[in-house]
């Protein structure tokens, strides 16, 4: 078993008689389905695999409120407005579950989010594609929140206490979001022949992103064998993007329209759809900073964590002023201080 560890970070694959006593603990607490808490000893490279991991989703989160932020003004009514304004708000909350998920592993949310700001973390592909029409904002809900959930539902269970515990919830709402994105294409569906056309129109765009989300083939998954050791991954890139198709292309026909794949189909042998050639060099190119809109996402993030500093200082002072109001012997802040 101990044969298939990758160490984290230097890719290096490890026998069990490399392993120190604590970290054979370690796995044997794993494989019995104990769930790690802040506290408990963890080796060095599952604390940096999880802080990873958590803080890109975390900012997959914070980036995820811009392609939809872009339609509250222009919603058709009122009540779709009230419910994509709700939805934006939930995924700026998952944002910060997350970042305190994160922060229990010692991470500093300054510096998680000064790495997104200036662009050396990750988040995810999808929100780097733009969202051209309203059929886009039902896409991104049936589609984006349908692939998260399939993701995201074993994380519920993953080794880690305080980012299963976060997905519980975040679970939770991710599942009305894919309900209200349904709801979109189903009125654009039902609706006149442009309203279809919009929401076939959104369906391709957005489709192969979606199919892509899931992270890169098995073959090619860098941290997947060492995350499924250590429970942090429960199901393979692939084992969940067979998944997410399986479960969506019924969707997609019960709405009248077409998946924008013409080697889809079903295997009867396997139980599963056969689908055609993932343009992987597209997803390179937009995981590495060049999809059609990662420049205008950070420069965006940038200017909000900018526009947040005086909000931050505000913040601080007052937690200052508090704990030493608690605590009357020590000084008293002076007036420089002062928000
Ligand atoms: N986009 O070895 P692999 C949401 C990176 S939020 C960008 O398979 P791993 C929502 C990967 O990070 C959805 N990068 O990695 C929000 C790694 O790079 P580094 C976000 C990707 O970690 C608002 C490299 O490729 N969900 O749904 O074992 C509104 C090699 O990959 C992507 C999560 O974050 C990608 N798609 O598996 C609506 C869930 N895929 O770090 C909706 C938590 C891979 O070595 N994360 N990369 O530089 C995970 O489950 C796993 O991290 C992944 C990747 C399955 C994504």
């Amino acid at each position: 078993m101990y044969a298939q560890l990758v160490d984290t970070g230097e890719t290096r694959v490890r026998g069990a008689e490399e392993m120190s006593a604590e970290e054979q603990a370690f796995q044997s607490r794993l494989d019995a389905g104990v769930k790690i808490e802040p506290r408990d000893w963890m080796p060095d490279p599952y604390r940096r695999t999880l802080v990873r991991q958590i803080s890109q989703h975390a900012h997959s989160e914070v980036v995820g409120m811009l392609p939809e932020g872009n339609w509250i003004t222009r919603a058709p009514s009122l009540k779709r407005k009230a419910i994509l304004l709700a939805k934006v708000q939930d995924e700026g909350g998952h944002g910060m579950y997350l970042y305190s998920a994160a922060e229990t592993l010692g991470a500093s949310r300054d510096q998680m989010l000064d790495d997104l700001v200036a662009g050396r973390a990750k988040y995810s592909s999808i929100f780097n594609y733009p969202t051209l029409t309203w059929a886009d904002i039902g896409a991104i809900g049936w589609l984006v929140d349908g692939a998260a959930i399939i993701n995201q539902i074993p994380l519920c269970r993953c080794s880690y206490g305080p980012y299963a515990r976060a997905m519980v919830r975040i679970c939770k709402e991710e599942s009305f979001h894919q309900r209200q994105g349904y709801d979109i294409m189903l009125a654009l569906a039902r609706g006149t022949a442009a309203q279809k056309a919009m929401a076939q129109d959104a369906l391709n765009r957005w489709w192969w992103p979606a199919v892509m989300m899931h992270g890169p083939s098995d073959e090619a998954s860098v941290h997947s064998a060492q995350s499924m050791q250590w429970k942090i991954k429960i199901h393979s890139n692939d084992e969940l993007r067979q998944k997410f198709i399986d479960q969506t292309v019924p969707q997609a026909d019960f709405l009248g329209l077409t998946v924008p794949d013409p080697a889809l189909k079903w295997n009867e042998a396997r139980g599963h759809y056969d689908i055609g050639p993932i343009d992987w060099d597209e997803f390179y190119a937009v995981i590495k900073g060049n999809g059609p809109c990662n420049r205008d996402r950070l420069k965006t993030r940038a200017q909000a964590w900018a526009d947040g500093a005086w909000v931050r200082e505000a913040a601080a002072a007052h937690a200052a002023r508090t704990a030493q109001a608690a605590q009357p012997d020590l000084p008293q802040p002076s007036a420089t201080q002062e928000p």
